[in-house]
C-alpha cells in the first residue's frame, strides 16, 4: 500500500482493520471514469453517478455522460483473455463455456440502440422518502450495445423446455468484503432472454465497454429496469424457476402489484418484480433557467422512451399543464431505443413560464403530471419532466 501512496504510512501496523486510507481513494471519479464534471456524484462507495438532464441531449449517449449504478464494488480490470463465460442451471442442457474469442467468432454480431433507466431514477421526489440513490431524472441513458444475441448463445448451449428464467452471476464484489455473497444477481424471464434485441454485449458506442459499464461483458435488456442488464458476467443460469438471486426478493426491484397509499406495509405476496419500464420523456435543450427575448420562438427538444412500448406522442405544454400541444416525434433507430422529440414554443409576453412535457405510449398510457403510485423503495417515477424558462 505504501508503493501506491509513494510514501511510507508511518504508523500502519496501528490501521485499524477494513478502514481505508484516504489517500489511496480517488478524490476524482470524474477522471477515473472519463465523466464529465457536470455528472452528479450520489455515492461513492459503491461509485453511483447520474447525469443532469441537459447532458444527455445526444441521440447516443457518449460515455461522458452516461449514469453509474453499482451495488457494489467494481472489479479489477479483467484479463479479457482469461474472461470465460458459463451456462449452467437446472434447464440447460449441457453446462458450457465461451471464451470472449468464441463469442466474437462463433456468433453473429448486433447493434442497436438500447435504452437503460435505473428502476429508482426520479426516486428523490418520493415521500414519504425511499431509502437508496437520491437519482433525480438523469439515471437513464441510451447508448449503441454491439455483442452477440442472448438467444443465439443459449441455443448454443442448449435448454430443455422447463427453461423459465435466465439469471446472471458477476465479477463484481459485496461491500463486506464477504466472498460468499453477491452485490446483485438478477436477470429476466426466457421471453425477454429470447428477444432479438436482448444482446450479451462486448461493445459499447463502437469501442470495448468501459470498465464501469461491465467490461468485458454484460447484458443489455433494453426498456426494463436496467439491473436486469448484468455488467461484468460470467455465469449465466438458466433457471426453471423465477431466478432468485440477490436482490430478486423483498422489496428490491418489486413494487406493489396494485397501487398502495404511501407508506402502507406491503405483503410480500403482494409484490411484483419489475418487468417493462414505464412510459418517460426528458427535454434535454434548453437547460432549465433558459432565458429569452419576447417576441421569439424557444426551439426545444427531449427524448422519450416506453419500455417495450413506442411512444406514439409527445406533448408540450407552457401553462402549467392547462393546454397542450402536439411535439414533433421521430421513429426509434430500432425497437427499443428512445425517441427524439422537438418543437419550438411560443410566449405570449414577459415572465416566468415553465414547459412541461408528456409523452404517450402506443397503448395509450401518458405520463402523470406528478408523482405517480408510491412504492417502498421509490421506484418507477415517471411524473413529466418540467424546465424554468424566462422571457426578458
Ligand atoms: N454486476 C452488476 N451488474 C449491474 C449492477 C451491479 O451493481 N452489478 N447494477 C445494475 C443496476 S441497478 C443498473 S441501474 C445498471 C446500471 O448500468 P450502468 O452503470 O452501466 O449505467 O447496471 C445493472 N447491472
Ligand atoms: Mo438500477
Amino acid at each position: 500500500m505504501g508503493a501506491l501512496l509513494g510514501a511510507d504510512i508511518v504508523y500502519g501496523d496501528r490501521l485499524p482493520e477494513g478502514l481505508e486510507l484516504l489517500g489511496l481513494q480517488d478524490p476524482d471519479p470524474f477522471s477515473l471514469f472519463d465523466k464529465d464534471p457536470e455528472m452528479v456524484v450520489r455515492n461513492s462507495r459503491p461509485w453511483n453517478l447520474e447525469a443532469r438532464a441537459h447532458l444527455l441531449d445526444d441521440a447516443v449517449t457518449p460515455n461522458k455522460y452516461m449514469f453509474i449504478r453499482n451495488n457494489g464494488l467494481i472489479p479489477e480490470r479483467p484479463d479479457p483473455a482469461a474472461w470465460t463465460l458459463t451456462l449452467d442451471g437446472e434447464a440447460v442442457r449441457g453446462k458450457k463455456s465461451y471464451t470472449l474469442a468464441d463469442l466474437k467468432n462463433n456468433f453473429r454480431k448486433y447493434t442497436y440502440r438500447l435504452t437503460l433507466e435505473c428502476g429508482g431514477n426520479g426516486r428523490s421526489e418520493f415521500n414519504p422518502p425511499a431509502s437508496g440513490n437520491q437519482w433525480e431524472v438523469g439515471a437513464v441513458s441510451c447508448a449503441e450495445w454491439g455483442g452477440v444475441r442472448l438467444r443465439d448463445v443459449l441455443e448454443d448451449a442448449g435448454y430443455t423446455d422447463r427453461a423459465v428464467y435466465v439469471g446472471y452471476h458477476a465479477a463484481d464484489t459485496h461491500l463486506s468484503g464477504d466472498p460468499g455473497k453477491e452485490p446483485i444477481s438478477r436477470g429476466v424471464p426466457m421471453e425477454k432472454a429470447l428477444q432479438d434485441e436482448t444482446l450479451l454485449a462486448y461493445e459499447m458506442n463502437g469501442g470495448d465497454i468501459p470498465l464501469a459499464h461491465g467490461y468485458p461483458l454484460r447484458l443489455v435488456a433494453g426498456g426494463w429496469p436496467a439491473s436486469a442488464s448484468g455488467k461484468w458476467i460470467e455465469r449465466l443460469s438458466v433457471r426453471d424457476r423465477v431466478h432468485d438471486g440477490a436482490k430478486m426478493t423483498g422489496d428490491s426491484y418489486r413494487v406493489p402489484c396494485r397501487p398502495v397509499a404511501p407508506g402502507t406495509p406491503v405483503p410480500d405476496s403482494d409484490m411484483c418484480i419489475i418487468e417493462s419500464m414505464p412510459v418517460k420523456s426528458l427535454i434535454t435543450y434548453p437547460k432549465t433557467g433558459a432565458t429569452l427575448a419576447r417576441g421569439r420562438s424557444l426551439p426545444f427538444r427531449g427524448h422519450a422512451w416506453a419500455g417495450e412500448l413506442e411512444v406514439a406522442r409527445v406533448r408540450y405544454s407552457i401553462d402549467f399543464g392547462s393546454t397542450w400541444q402536439d411535439c414533433r416525434l421521430e421513429a426509434p433507430a430500432n425497437r427499443l431505443a428512445w425517441q427524439r422529440f422537438s418543437g419550438e414554443a411560443e410566449f405570449p409576453r414577459e415572465g416566468y413560464y415553465e414547459l412541461w412535457a408528456q409523452a404517450e405510449d402506443s397503448q395509450g398510457r401518458a405520463q402523470p403530471m406528478v408523482l405517480p403510485g408510491w412504492n417502498p423503495k421509490g421506484y418507477l417515477n415517471n411524473a413529466c419532466h418540467r424546465i424554468a424558462v424566462k422571457i426578458t
